[in-house]
């Protein structure tokens, strides 16, 4: 096992990975930005550098800086958490070069998923279900609007390089398909410096389920299960559950021998998350495969009651995994609080925070680095805390968010509270009739409480 990891992380994460550590004799080191000083990871881990400048590229992002502090402080593993240089093959490598064990999957496998054609036809070949669309990249207009009349429309255009949502255009006909086609290749290469575009059918009003796995440095691989994303807005989620409301046990079964079949396929080491999309039939479709550990990690802790951190580690120091598969016994339901305002477009409220009660009590858990007199940064994401309540089932953790979000008091920014609290009485939402387009139709602004 390791002796001290290294979390290259800031935020609630950094103190989840910390809190872990310590329950495993792990010691841990923090690594901090300048704005990050007084930050709960740097008092709570046993070592502290700082490695930069308050801007993310010069720390968070720095990965020499980073491995500057894995030498001085004698670490033998990094844990990168998500976001930064979790999903950076090239930081992996690096890594590996400097010889400190990075917590997750190797380079190989990180840059077989980044890759979104690439990794599509992994999935293809090793029988995942793909969504119908184009095999390689397009080369020119005309060749996408042949292929989009064979797949039909309504078509997507895709960045191969994109992910997260970010340089798809949805085409409904052919009169669109050139404008569309010349925006996200405009997007594409501004974004990711590679115009590469593919297209696929487009799946209306999907959910997004996802599923958890684990894989072993032996080529085990097991499923733990489904988390439903489908509440989410411009692809930043917002809410997540486990179970899915949508979901059957023979789906669950289907879309969990899909999942280990995508891990198997490029004998994935570490824990991932294979992303679906489920039309109303309840086909599903391989969307990404995500090589990290993910912010909605804790849903799926809570109704399997098993630490996914300690798990990622274990994995990393070569301890095969059993090979069993987990399903949910509970419901977990998890609301992010973000510095932000509903009230307006939910555009970033960070500042100091002068009075801050966190709610408690039976199935309630709240990962937070935040406490009153704590002020937010406005230099980096804007989440502040995830609310996680469990309950036997869906309607009572419903019910156990609707009370802990009332004792939720959070003075001096905007958070996304209130905006929960309607979402919680909403009888779309209660009946789990949503899906990714929910927040597009539903008004919420004419449902927040007056200011
Ligand atoms: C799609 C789709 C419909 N059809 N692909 C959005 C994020 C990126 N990972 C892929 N996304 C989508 N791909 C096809 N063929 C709809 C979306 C999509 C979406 C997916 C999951 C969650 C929220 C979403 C919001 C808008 C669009």
């Amino acid at each position: 096992m390791f002796n001290k990891i290294l979390i290259a992380n800031r935020g609630e994460i950094a103190l989840r990975i910390i809190r872990t550590c310590k329950e495993m004799g792990i010691k841990t080191v923090a690594v901090y930005s300048e704005a990050d000083r007084d930050s709960l990871p740097v008092k709570f881990a046993d070592e502290a550098v700082c490695i930069g400048p308050a801007a993310s590229v010069d720390s968070y992002l720095n990965m020499k800086s980073i491995l500057s502090a894995v030498e001085i402080t004698n670490s033998d593993a990094i844990h990168p958490g998500y976001g930064f240089l979790s999903e950076n093959a090239e930081f992996a490598e690096l890594c590996r070069l400097y010889d400190v064990k990075f917590i997750g999957p190797t380079p190989e496998q990180i840059r077989s998923m980044g890759d979104k054609i690439s990794a599509k036809v992994t999935m293809l070949k090793a029988g995942v279900p793909c969504v119908p669309g184009t095999e390689g990249l397009l080369t020119d207009v005309k060749e996408g609007m042949k292929l989009a009349k064979e797949i039909g429309y309504p078509v997507i255009l895709k960045a191969t390089a994109g992910g997260g949502g970010k340089g798809m255009r949805i085409v409904w006909n052919d009169d669109e398909f050139e404008n569309q086609w010349d925006t996200a290749r405009r997007e594409a290469k501004a974004a990711f410096t590679n115009d590469g575009i593919y297209m696929e059918k487009y799946i209306e009003e999907p959910r997004h389920i996802e599923i958890q796995v684990a894989g072993d440095q032996f080529g085990k691989a097991c499923h733990l299960s489904e988390r439903d994303c489908s509440i989410q807005r411009r692809h930043q989620k917002l809410v997540e559950e486990s179970p899915s409301p949508f979901m059957t046990p023979e789906l669950r079964e289907k879309m969990g021998a899909a999942a280990i079949k995508a891990c198997q396929a490029i004998n994935y080491e570490g824990v991932g998350t294979i992303e679906f999309l489920v039309d109303k039939y309840r086909n599903f479709y391989f969307m990404e495969m995500n090589t990290r550990i993910q912010v909605e990690h804790t849903v799926t802790e809570e109704v399997i009651d098993f630490d996914l951190i300690k798990e990622q580690i274990k994995i990393a120091a070569g301890h095969p995994i059993s090979g069993k598969n987990y399903f949910p016994e509970m419901h977990a339901i998890e609301c992010r609080i973000n510095a932000e305002d509903p009230y307006n477009d939910f555009r970033p409220s960070p500042g100091h925070i002068y009075h801050f009660h966190s709610p408690k009590g039976h199935g309630v858990r709240v990962d937070t680095h935040v406490y009153a007199g704590y002020t937010i940064p406005p230099f980096y994401d804007s989440m502040i805390a995830k609310l996680i309540c469990r309950a036997r089932t869906r309607d009572e953790a419903i019910k156990k968010m609707e009370r802990a979000l009332d004792e939720f008091v959070i003075e001096g920014i905007k958070t996304t509270v209130p905006f929960h609290q309607r979402l919680m009485r909403n009888q779309d939402f209660k009946d789990g009739n949503f899906n990714t387009g929910f927040l597009n139709t539903w008004n919420y602004k004419d449902e927040l409480p007056k200011e």
